[in-house]
Formats: structure tokens, C-alpha cells, sequence
């Protein structure tokens, strides 16, 4: 269980390449197109906080602010300090907002989450199996690397 939540935890900060929308750290990469749907609405539904229809970017920065804390607390709980790494400002990405009303709608979400599991999903069979996951997650190894490399 443990390194599954890592694993979403890095997906957290992949999915910031397009949005830079607040996962909970704590949900597992979708195998299934309806499970994307449904992870998306659930991001969505956290993130929407006056439940209006769209998320603001003031609603991702104040979702990526508690994000924030609740991470802080739990370090802080195991005696550690925040990790130091640069922050990464909220921002409403041209890819995700496809309209261009600089708000997220949920169909731009889930439409994204969709994009991202057929991007993971090779051999296009509707689920992710655990090849893919295996490929995805060693792209984000790579990534990953790249960037602290920068
Ligand atoms: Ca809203
Ligand atoms: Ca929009």
C-alpha cells in the first residue's frame, strides 16, 4: 500500500504538466475509463469549493494550500521536515481549458483524464493493465529525473 500511495503522489506532480490541479495523494491511476471519469469528478467536486461548475484558480490555489498543510502536518508528525522544493504556482493550462474562460469546467476535467489514461493506454484496449502502469511509471522516473537534473 505504501508504495502505491507514492506512486500517486508522483502522479500528482506529473498531472501538474497540464494543470496543476490538487490530487489527493491518495488515489490509485485509474484502470479503467470509467474509473478516470470518476476520479475526475472527484477531483473536481474537491476542488470546486462554492460548487458552481467550474474551479477558479483561486480554487485550485486555495485546494493546493491546504494540500500543502495537510502534507506539512504529516511530515511533521514523522519528525520531518517539508521536503525543499520549489513550488509550483497553481496555474489554469491552455490543454485542459479548452474553451479558454480561464476556469475549469468539469468537462474539460474529466475530458483530460481521458486524454491522460488513453496517452497510458498502449495497446488501446480501454483498461490499463500492469505493463502499462509499469511503462508509465518508469516514463515518470525519467521525467522526474530530468527535471532535478534541470
Ligand atoms: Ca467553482
Ligand atoms: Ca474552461
Amino acid at each position: 500500500m505504501k508504495t502505491l500511495i507514492l506512486s500517486s503522489a508522483a502522479l500528482a506532480v506529473v498531472a501538474t504538466g497540464g494543470i496543476a490541479v490538487a490530487q489527493g495523494g491518495r488515489m490509485a491511476p485509474p484502470s479503467t475509463k470509467a474509473e478516470a471519469t470518476a476520479q475526475a469528478a472527484d477531483r473536481f467536486a474537491r476542488l470546486d469549493a462554492d460548487k458552481n461548475g467550474q474551479v477558479t484558480l483561486a480554487e485550485m490555489t486555495a485546494a493546493r494550500e491546504a494540500r500543502m498543510e495537510r502534507r506539512e502536518a504529516r511530515m511533521a508528525a514523522k519528525g520531518k521536515d517539508m521536503p525543499d522544493r520549489p513550488a509550483r504556482e497553481p496555474r489554469i493550462g491552455k490543454r485542459v481549458d479548452t474553451d479558454g474562460d480561464g476556469q475549469i469546467s468539469l468537462a474539460e476535467m474529466t475530458a483530460q483524464a481521458l486524454e491522460r489514461f488513453d496517452r497510458m493506454d498502449a495497446n488501446k484496449d480501454g483498461a490499463i493493465d500492469t505493463a502499462e502502469r509499469e511503462a508509465q511509471r518508469e516514463k515518470r522516473k525519467e521525467r522526474r529525473a530530468a527535471r532535478m537534473g534541470e
